[in-house]
């Protein structure tokens, strides 16, 4: 089918739902990511390498490492290296504050919640919430789940703030981790402390040392993986469910000619959960037959829509660079979003259909949108009213401007660690005895975003074929999972395209080998699983055959990952270039110096097949270390 497009079309994506929907808006005049994308190259060579500086008003400066006769320092005296470890120290600071603002926010519903303020919200796992508590030291005999759920909060909320000591699940990392980690001085205080403190030290004037900057920024970050991300994904499955298998469907295909489509993007549970409840309200389902619709077809995209997707088997409209692409397809009536990844074009975009962009977060607004803001004590009632004013929508629909392709694949999600166990009997053992064995060489977490820079869902699906292929067991989470889903490798029919060992593995749990495990915080899932896998082997993480990437990567959340991931002791190998080759000692430090600190590296390896090689060969190291 894709033989039908221009090869400009073609080089932009492998998922034929998006190349009928990029040969739609050419056909339209409208314009997407990809063509901004082109309009702005070449781009800035100094932004590309990471040497540019505009901390203080006697710049900007720039550092032109090839040209001889360029300035070498800024006007303050600031080196190549200290400029880009200030840099790329900010944008680990920024992703772990999105992060954790996010933790913060299921946090302080969790706290509602508990207290009767929580406008239709209830706690769902109740064991889990106790297991959780127990970790904070807080009595959960013969106490109430909102009792409980009150001191958990109040005990979260403060931590966020922790002046001194440690955050309680990095203590979930093995022992020896911890003592690294202690010892190098970089085990995290409260999660704000160590954002502020990256922009105080990268202030101009303060931390001009690329190793000191770049080790608070790893501080930060483990602060990010190890706490607010992890307390996002915690206090999410105490509130809305800890995910078990569940089946659905993936791709543009999942929205409706017939029903009222509401479009769910962003990163929080929160308020979706809620639209979801509030979909099947049979008052508003009778308004939208009213006006002809055959109801309400609620779906998810990014990771607001992994959220929803793995707990509630909400279809999955698409990954990043799908989100205009939703648009296109004149099918729908609302697109609403609360926090992160929303390019700020949908609101043009949606004022060339009749979609209505609603933004719903006090700290994200949009041009061209309408914001009906969201509040957890209200938290139906305006879950109720934004269903509404899709179904009031419907009515404007142009049915002539209507393509939605006939694209959707199917998926299996949902495995939180507890399931996970659950495949297993209840116990590490069998994926021990498989990797043991060698059924399964190793384990391998690749997530992240999309990025126009590569073929959109190339990278990601060419990277994990080739890794189940070498019977490489995976976990996904974020954009990668959506672009898995899409093709077919959540299913445990995939298990056909891994090799001998795994597809056994597969095939006798029931189990897909590429497994969602979520959202981007839920990659804090993958940690807690290379835990319990080195504490059952009695090593550290960074002694596992286990690695990680981030095939197609673009947002500050991602050099965070990046960031927590590696100080986590795991070989990570990035698709997209990062922001640091205009300092070769920074390049060196987070390349290779870095191993000798934290006992993991990155790679940056833009062919996914080498790149997916790369991390084999890391594996078997790691096996033949370990004498496996
Ligand atoms: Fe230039 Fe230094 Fe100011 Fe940065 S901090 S803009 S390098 S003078
Ligand atoms: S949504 S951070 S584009 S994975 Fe989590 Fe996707 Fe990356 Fe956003």
């Amino acid at each position: 089918m894709s033989a039908e497009y221009s090869e400009k079309i073609r080089s932009r994506s492998i998922d034929p739902a998006a190349l009928e929907m990029l040969a739609r808006a050419e056909e339209l005049h409208l314009e997407t990511a990809w063509d901004r994308y082109e309009a702005m190259l070449p781009q800035c060579g100094f932004g590309e390498l990471g040497v540019c500086c505009r901390n203080c008003n006697m710049g900007p400066c720039r550092i032109s490492p090839f040209d001889d006769e360029g300035p070498k320092l800024g006007i303050c005296g600031a080196t190549a290296d200290t400029i880009v470890a200030r840099n790329l120290t900010r944008m680990i600071a920024a992703g772990a504050a999105a992060h954790s603002d996010h933790g913060r926010d299921i946090a302080h519903t969790l706290l509602l919640t508990a207290e009767g303020k929580g406008g239709g919200y209830e706690i769902k796992d109740v064991e889990k919430l106790k297991r959780v508590a127990a970790e904070y030291g807080i009595e959960t005999e013969g106490r109430s789940k909102e009792e409980i759920a009150l001191d958990l909060a109040r005990a979260v909320y403060a931590e966020f703030g922790k002046q001194e000591g440690p955050i309680q699940f990095t203590r979930r990392a093995p022992e020896k981790r911890v003592e690294l980690w202690e010892a190098l001085g970089i085990d995290p205080r409260g999660i704000d402390r160590e954002v502020v403190e990256i922009m105080h030290r990268t202030h101009i004037g303060v931390d001009n040392d690329y190793t000191s900057l770049i080790l608070q920024g790893l501080r930060a970050s483990i602060a990010d993986g190890w706490g607010g991300s992890m307390i996002a994904t915690e206090l999410s499955d105490v509130l809305f469910g800890t995910p078990t298998p569940t089946r659905s469907t993936a791709n543009l295909g999942v929205l409706s000619e017939e029903q009222v489509n509401i479009v769910l993007h962003g990163h929080e549970p929160t308020l979706s959960e809620m639209i979801v409840a509030a979909s099947q309200d049979p008052e508003l389902i009778a308004l939208a037959e009213k006006y002809g619709a055959k109801g309400i077809n609620v779906v998810g995209m990014c990771c607001t829509g992994n959220e929803i997707l793995m707990r509630q088997g909400i279809p999955i409209a698409g990954n990043f660079l799908q989100q205009e692409l939703a648009v296109i397809t004149g099918a729908v009536e609302a697109m609403v979003v609360d926090v992160q990844c929303i390019m700020p074009a949908l609101g043009a975009l949606s004022g060339c259909f009749h979609t209505k962009f609603i933004s719903t977060s006090p700290k994200a607004k949009f041009p061209g949108a309408t914001h009906i803001e969201f509040h957890e004590e209200e938290a139906l009632e305006i879950a109720k009213e934004i269903v509404r004013a899709a179904v009031e929508n419907y009515r404007f629909r142009k049915t002539e401007m209507v393509r939605i392709p006939d694209e959707k694949t199917e998926c299996v999600v949902g495995f939180s660690v507890e399931a996970i166990l659950a495949a297993l009997g209840g116990t590490l053992d069998p994926l021990l005895d498989a990797i043991k064995s060698g059924a399964i060489k190793g384990i391998a977490g690749v997530v992240g975003c999309n990025n126009v820079k590569m073929q959109h869902d190339y990278s990601h699906v060419a990277m994990l074929k080739e890794l189940i292929k070498h019977d490489v067991l995976v976990a996904t989470t974020g954009c990668n999972a959506i672009a898995a889903a899409k093709a077919g490798l959540l299913l445990p029919e995939a298990a056909e395209l891994a090799g001998e060992g795994l597809k056994g593995v597969c095939q006798a749990l029931g189990i897909p080998p590429v497994l969602h495990m979520g959202s981007c915080v839920d990659i804090s899932r993958i940690l807690v699983v290379s835990a319990a896998i080195a504490d059952a082997l009695g090593v550290d993480i960074s002694d596992l055959p286990v690695a990680g990437a981030a095939p197609e990567w673009m947002s500050e959340k991602a050099v965070s990952i990046g960031a927590y991931v590696v100080s986590s002791g795991i070989f990570t190998v990035l698709g997209t270039v990062p922001q640091v080759l205009g300092s070769p000692a920074v390049t060196e430090l987070l390349t290779a110096g870095a191993n000798e600190v934290v006992g993991a590296a990155f790679a940056v390896e833009l062919d996914p097949v080498k790149a997916a090689h790369l991390m084999i060969d890391h594996i078997m190291e790691k096996r033949a270390a370990l004498g496996i």
